[in-house]
């Protein structure tokens, strides 16, 4: 082989090594095809709370600089989530935030997940330790449900029936709720308040005003209806509107000031709680990249900077895993709607 011949093949070589090292971009491979993406997994779709929630962990997102997924089942079911859970583990995204239809139904998925090395925050509806590194949590448990009986005792005059219009028999942040609800009514104090219902409109506005109306008609003597869901509380506090029960039937409950302004002005809704969906969504924005980072294990103690919101720190939650709490509920009347009704 002549000198010219050698140097045709050792630069056909090199060409072929750059062509095969393009090939495999392996900076991509290494880190995985999705891992500047942050996926967020609402409870179900036409849920404008679930919308707010969703907005802002975009917002978080997008200003790090990350690529956000937004996804919602059309119905809020566990097996929904599964399949769109295996989706984002196929698509390899970084982390996911869920809102769990079901405590423990997500566990093999999300562990299948962890076990991939995707990140796994819940927020809003928790699902169990095993299946998450951290949970955001918008206000304490505990004193969520405390507020509601108090607010339903208020609207009671102190006594007689009340029932609670709740989402699915699954979700978890509500069935906490009404856990705390059902020990609060034991206390001397609530001996008049007699609850007797527990009706679920599964988040679904038709299935909400049916449950409402079942209510209406088997319990006559109803006095209030205690709705722990947003979607909830605007179906109800419409069918009491509709039927001229203002007054009679009293609504309170978790209801989004958007939904609920011209309720709260008519006084089918006295006043009613929540909390800013937009920067519960925000936090877990911030939360899930800490984790991706190595910044933060998702373990009491640990602290991360959530952008605008400041810095949080993550404490041991009442179900033995750990959760960041967003803040205190807060209560929306005649005198305040007006401020919030634009806002979410
Ligand atoms: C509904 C959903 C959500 C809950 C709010 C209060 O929008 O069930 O999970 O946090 O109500």
């Amino acid at each position: 082989m002549n000198q010219k011949k050698l140097w045709f093949l050792g630069a056909l070589a090199v060409i072929g090594t750059l062509v095969l090292a393009a090939g495999c971009k392996p900076s991509e491979d290494a880190q995985g095809a999705g891992s500047n993406q942050y996926a967020i997994l609402f409870k179900s779709t036409g849920n404008p709370f679930g919308e707010r929630v969703m907005g802002g962990f975009e917002e978080g997102i997008k200003e790090q600089g990350f690529e956000a997924i937004l996804r919602a089942p059309d119905l809020p079911t566990a097996e929904a989530q599964i399949q769109m859970i295996e989706q984002l583990i196929a698509q390899r995204v970084a982390a996911i935030c869920i809102s769990g239809n079901d405590f423990d139904a997500l566990q093999p998925v999300l562990t299948n997940a962890i076990s991939q090395g995707i990140k796994v925050v819940s927020l809003d509806s928790a699902v169990n330790p095993a299946s998450r590194m951290v949970h955001v949590n918008q206000a304490d448990t505990k004193l969520i449900g405390e507020t509601l009986v108090e607010a339903a005792f208020d609207l009671a005059g102190g006594s007689g029936e009340i029932a609670i219009l709740s989402a699915t028999s699954q979700a978890s942040n509500q069935n906490a709720w009404i856990a705390v609800m059902q020990e609060t009514l034991e206390q001397p104090k609530y001996a008049g308040l007699n609850l007797v219902k527990v009706a679920y409109g599964d988040d679904l506005r038709d299935k909400s005003t049916s449950e409402t109306e079942a209510l209406i008609a088997s319990y006559p003597n109803l006095k209030v209806i205690v709705a722990p869901t947003t979607v909830g509380i605007a179906a109800a506090a419409k069918v009491i509107s509709d039927r001229g029960l203002i007054g009679k039937v009293h609504i309170t409950g978790l209801g989004l000031p958007s939904e609920m302004a011209d309720y709260i002005d008519n006084g089918s809704c006295p006043y009613m709680y929540l909390w800013n969906p937009i920067d519960m969504g925000y936090l877990g924005a911030y939360a899930a990249p800490a984790l991706v980072n190595g910044s933060i294990t998702g373990k009491a103690g640990d602290t991360f900077s959530s952008g605008r919101l400041g810095t949080y720190t993550i404490t041991d939650a009442a179900d033995g895993g750990t959760e960041v709490l967003l803040g205190p509920p807060f209560k929306f009347d005649p005198s305040n709607i007006n401020d919030w009704k634009g806002v979410y």
